[in-house]
Formats: structure tokens, C-alpha cells, sequence
């Protein structure tokens, strides 16, 4: 059988778009846990190996599927659900619904970052600036580009891929 695995880390919001994606389809992907710690020498051949860099820093999400390996969590989200989730309708057949839920995606997970500093005054700043991002930006783009008929979700009624996208991000931002 060709090889399906899923490289993540339970920590990282980013992985975590590629795992709902694979849990929602509920396709036979074989979750292997990279330790960012302590990354093993495979998984750290296989991301230089997708992005052709053999100096580059490994990274999760990297999925593969059978000859494909591919990485970035939008770019793995989408492909698993186009592949895998025909019946659940997670991908908006209109495209410019596809695109509105990808551009939210996409400025969401500009906005809103995992918060590292080293010092407490340049975290305060960046906690600042994704507080003013949140309820400035975010708030003026949902209310611009989303569904305009209630609903809640991104795009109305129906969750979709705009949520894959950006859950892991928003339940962490609510933790600050
Ligand atoms: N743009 C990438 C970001 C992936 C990313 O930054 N993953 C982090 C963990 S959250 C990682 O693996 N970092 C490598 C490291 O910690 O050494 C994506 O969307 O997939």
C-alpha cells in the first residue's frame, strides 16, 4: 500500500490545520509525532527533501501521499479535503467564496502569530498589536468579506475551509 503519513507536532497551530483536515475527512493518514526538540533524522531528510533545501529548518506540516510530498498547512489542508472530503463540501465550489475564505485565512494567520520575545516589554508590544489586529483588521474584514447573511461561520451557515484554517490560531489567541 502507498504510504500516508502526516507529519506533526500537537503543538504547533499550524499542524494542526493539516490534522483537522485529515480528522474531518477522516482519511487513512498515519499521524507521526515530530518532536521540534529533537526532530528525527528521517523527517528532517524528507521536509529538505519537499522544499529542496538541504540546510533548511524542518517543518511541520509535511504530508505524504504515495510519490507526493508536500508542506505548508494551507497548501496540505487544501489538498487533503479536495482529495478526501468530496461528501463533507469543506471546499466552496464558487470560487470567489474559495478565494475569500483563503484571503481571510491568509490575513488571519498574518495577524494573528505565535507571540515569542526576549523580553516582557517586546511581548507586551506584539500582544498590543495582535489585540489591535483582532479587533481592529479581523473584525473589519469579517464583517467585509463575510457572509453577509448571518450564520456562524466565515461564509454563512457552512463551515468550510476558512475554519480548517484558522481555529488553531484563534483557540490560541483567546488564551492570551
Ligand atoms: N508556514 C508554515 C509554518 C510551519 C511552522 O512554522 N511550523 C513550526 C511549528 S509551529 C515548525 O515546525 N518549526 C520548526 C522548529 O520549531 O524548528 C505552515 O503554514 O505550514
Amino acid at each position: 500500500m502507498a504510504t500516508k503519513e502526516l507529519w506533526a507536532a500537537p503543538v504547533c497551530p499550524y499542524a494542526q490545520r493539516a490534522w483537522i483536515s485529515v480528522t474531518e475527512t477522516g482519511a487513512p493518514f498515519e499521524y507521526k509525532v515530530v518532536d521540534l526538540h529533537d526532530k528525527a533524522p528521517d523527517f528532517v531528510a524528507l521536509y529538505r527533501r519537499v522544499v529542496a533545501d538541504e540546510s533548511a529548518n524542518a517543518k511541520v506540516p509535511v504530508l505524504v501521499d504515495g510519490d507526493l510530498e508536500i508542506t505548508e498547512s494551507p497548501v496540505v489542508a487544501e489538498y487533503v479535503l479536495r482529495t478526501y472530503g468530496g461528501s463533507l463540501d469543506i471546499l466552496p465550489a464558487d470560487p470567489g467564496a474559495m478565494a475569500k475564505a483563503k484571503l481571510w485565512a491568509e490575513l488571519f494567520g498574518s495577524n494573528v502569530a505565535i507571540l515569542k520575545s526576549d523580553t516582557k516589554a517586546k511581548l507586551a508590544e506584539a500582544e498590543q498589536q495582535m489585540a489591535r489586529a483582532l479587533a481592529q483588521v479581523l473584525d473589519a474584514l469579517l464583517r467585509s468579506q463575510g457572509s453577509q447573511d448571518g450564520g456562524d461561520y466565515f461564509l454563512g451557515g457552512k463551515y468550510s475551509i476558512a475554519e480548517v484554517l484558522t481555529t488553531s490560531l484563534l483557540q490560541r489567541a483567546l488564551s492570551y
